[in-house]
């Protein structure tokens, strides 16, 4: 009889739901990657795009990079030779000391994300990083950094929100921005169906989850803080105002109010598009309480992205729905903030001695094309020439000669095709660490299933390698990852072992639901939540949110939304045949009579164009957004279309109105017949 075996482990994906899987091992060699039967939010299935790549793509040496590889054509032509680590690790150590001693450490640049979300691979490399003095390009501006800012103006943090189990206390849940139904598949599935409460959403496109819910506002793109302000009119008119709330936890509400005087109903449809009647139902409902506010990242990726989320925020400190059951404002759940875990230490900010310069995603290309800025360049947990803006910018500038490059991943993805060195890392079923959700109050183990793919390496080791290469002596460069791990464990659940967490699977935080912001005690100078914010001022932005939306289009023009799609999680997946498959051809969404006004019909190929670039894609006629709006996602590999680009190659690198933070959602673009 073979020999069954049973792992639990937990995707690591930059995701909502932060799945519970099993590992069925047979013989020793892996069978199934499937959801955990036990697991509150997989219940025993991955969402598709991961079942099918984490038993495709993922476990396959033909698709997996195996071993260190050195660049043996020009810049970008793709011709590698296969070297031992010991002399990859060499090579760079010593071109890496070279640059640094004639150039300076903050010539070298390290860019990363998310590529994997766990504990220790997403931050240990850091450490390198700090020790050597290198310029970080700014993690969450190519996400999410305009929520920051926005959200630490107003409640003192971004990464507190609600417990999503207090959904069953609710009498309204408040999607706005978000797509569940692409982003975080099994929130759509189960969360918000199994919760009593009325759901609305709020979104340009009429998602499967706008579909699903009791009331979709679909307004125009960019319009958000004229639908809010509408609705907070709504709300003083209806009485629906907490004012016991607001005279204790509140500062600025008479300021917010003065500007909802002028913006009712009518004023906020001819703003925004939404129906007179359906602001004022979503304003009764929502101000009937208890109510939840779920702000998504695409909700932020406009210009005016950081306004948006200020205006957003008065609907809960209006009607004091938040810090009590059924009620809060939630954007992101870090797990230093909400699971008592010290992720900032994963980083060792101490091992840095001098400056810490950091470079916006918006200005990468500019700065990487630039020599006397950037002599060279670390891309790790990031495919940079798919995902950020500017791509033929950025493509150019990563194809200098003189530039040094050093691209870690699992696969050979167009960032890979243009570095002087690709390093192979394991994957999450590779070695242990630890993985959780930032929507779930829980963590999961990472536990190694199967030893690393060829001759890949998780990050930590490869850092580690580096580290010894360079000659470095501090400790913290390394610690083990089972330390690591012991560590972050222990600020969890004290006591708690890797080995029982492996056992259970994920643990939630606490037994019982927690209630976010309880104390209502905001870390904002005020200790109140801040509708009216000096610190604002002193920003340079307004006191308080504007009742403003972006200009229509100009000249003909559409708005491209390129937001999440089902079948890749990022530019992850894109390589997949299976998953290839099953998305269909890469395509552009138009309504019925926008199509028709342009004379533009299903299934044509047209081009999207500005004056970054042309791309050209197949057109869907489908009566899910609205006039004016073109829908696409994001983001294939450049290289697998044909045409050597994707969609961000049409974003000239837009910002959004705080924290040089992106706003991809604002490209305007003409279409026309291919
Ligand atoms: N048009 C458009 N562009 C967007 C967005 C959008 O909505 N529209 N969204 C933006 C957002 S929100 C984000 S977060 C970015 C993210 O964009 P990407 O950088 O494309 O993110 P991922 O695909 O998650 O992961 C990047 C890489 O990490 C690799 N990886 C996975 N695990 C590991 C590991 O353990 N070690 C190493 N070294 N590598 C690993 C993966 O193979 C992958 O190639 O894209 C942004 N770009
Ligand atoms: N399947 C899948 N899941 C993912 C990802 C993925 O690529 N694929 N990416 C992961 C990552 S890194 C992130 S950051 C999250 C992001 O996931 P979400 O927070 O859901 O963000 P987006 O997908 O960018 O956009 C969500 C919705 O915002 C809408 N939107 C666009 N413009 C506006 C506007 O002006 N106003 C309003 N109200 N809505 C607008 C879009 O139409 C879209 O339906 O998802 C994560 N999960
Ligand atoms: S990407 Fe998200 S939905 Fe898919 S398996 Fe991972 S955590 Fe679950
Ligand atoms: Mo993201």
């Amino acid at each position: 009889m073979a020999e069954r075996e049973l792992i639990k482990t937990t995707c690591p994906r930059d995701c909502y739901d932060g799945c519970g899987i099993v590992v069925t091992k047979r013989d020793g060699e892996i069978r199934k990657v499937l959801g955990d039967p036990d697991h509150p939010v997989s219940r025993g299935a991955l969402c598709g795009k991961c079942a099918v790549a984490y038993n495709g793509a993922w476990r396959d040496p033909n698709q997996r990079l195996t071993t260190p590889l050195k660049r043996v054509g020009a810049k970008g032509e793709g011709k590698f030779t296969a070297i031992s680590w010991d002399e990859a690790i060499a090579d760079i150590a010593a071109r890496t000391k070279a640059i640094v001693a004639k150039s300076g450490p903050a010539s070298v640049l390290s860019t990363h994300y998310t590529g994997t979300c766990a504990v220790v691979a997403t931050n240990f490399p850091n450490r390198f990083f700090n020790r050597l003095g290198a310029t970080e390009a700014d993690p969450d501006t190519v996400c999410n950094a305009a929520g920051y800012t926005a959200l630490e103006l107003t409640i003192g943090t971004a990464l507190v929100g609600f417990d999503p189990r207090t959904a069953k206390d609710a009498n309204c849940i408040l999607v706005w921005g978000c797509n569940p139904s692409a982003s975080a598949p099994h929130a759509h599935k189960y969360w918000l169906p199994e919760s009593p409460a009325k759901k609305i959403v709020v979104d340009p496109v009429r998602t499967e989850s706008a579909q699903a819910a009791d009331l979709h506002l679909q307004l125009r793109p960019g319009s958000d803080a004229a639908l809010a302000y509408a609705m907070l009119h709504v709300l003083i008119r209806d009485r629906l105002i907490d004012h016991a709330f607001i005279d204790a936890h509140v500062v600025g509400f008479d300021e917010v109010a003065a500007i909802a005087a002028k913006c009712d109903a009518h004023w906020g449809e001819a703003q925004t598009g939404v129906p007179v009647a359906d602001i004022e139902r979503a304003a009764q409902l929502y101000g009937a309480g208890p109510s939840l506010l779920w702000l998504g990242q695409g909700l932020q990726r406009q210009p005016q992205g950081g306004n948006i989320m200020r205006a957003c925020a008065m609907l809960p400190a209006a009607t004091g729905n938040i810090g009590k059951p059924g009620a809060g404002l939630y954007y992101l759940n870090g797990k230093s903030a909400t699971r008592n875990m010290e992720l900032g230490v994963l980083s060792a900010p101490q091992l840095r001695q001098g400056p810490a310069p950091k470079v916006s995603h918006m200005d990468l290309a500019d700065h990487v094309m630039d020599a006397d800025t950037t002599q060279a360049l670390f891309c790790w947990n990031m495919n940079i020439a798919a995902s950020v803006p500017n791509q033929k910018k950025l493509r150019q500038a990563l194809k200098r000669e003189d530039l040094f490059s050093v691209v870690i991943d699992l696969f050979q993805t167009d960032t890979a095709d243009l570095a002087d060195y690709v390093l192979p890392a394991a994957s999450f079923l590779e070695f242990d660490d630890l993985a959780g959700s930032y929507f779930h109050l829980s963590l999961g183990p990472q536990a190694k299933a199967m030893e690393p793919l060829g001759q890949s390496l998780p990050n930590s080791e490869i850092f580690r390698r580096l580290a010894r290469a360079m000659g470095y002596s501090e400790p913290e460069l390394y610690e083990s990852d089972a330390a690591l791990i012991a560590y972050q464990l222990d600020k969890f659940k004290p006591g708690l072992t890797f080995d029982q967490l492996k056992r259970v699977g994920t643990l939630p935080v606490s037994d019982d639901v927690v209630i976010l912001h309880r104390d209502l005690k905001f870390a904002t100078p005020s200790g109140k939540i801040e509708l009216a914010s000096d610190q604002a001022v002193k920003l340079g932005l307004p006191r308080t949110a504007q009742p403003t939306v972006d200009k229509p289009p100009s000249q003909g023009r559409l708005r491209l939304l390129s937001p999440a799609g089902k079948w890749l999680l990022n530019s992850s997946y894109a390589n997949d045949a299976r998953i290839e498959q099953l998305m269909g051809g890469d395509c552009v969404i138009l309504n019925p009579a926008e199509a028709e006004r342009r004379q533009l019909h299903d299934g044509q190929r047209v081009t999207l164009a500005n004056a970054s670039a042309t791309l050209e894609l197949v057109l869907k006629i489908q009566d899910i957004v609205p006039d004016g709006t073109a829908l696409t996602y994001k983001t294939r590999w450049p290289k697998m279309g044909g045409q050597g680009i994707n969609v961000n190659a049409l974003n000239p690198g837009l910002r959004a109105d705080m924290n040089n933070s992106t706003a991809l959602h604002g490209v305007e673009v003409e279409i026309a017949a291919a």
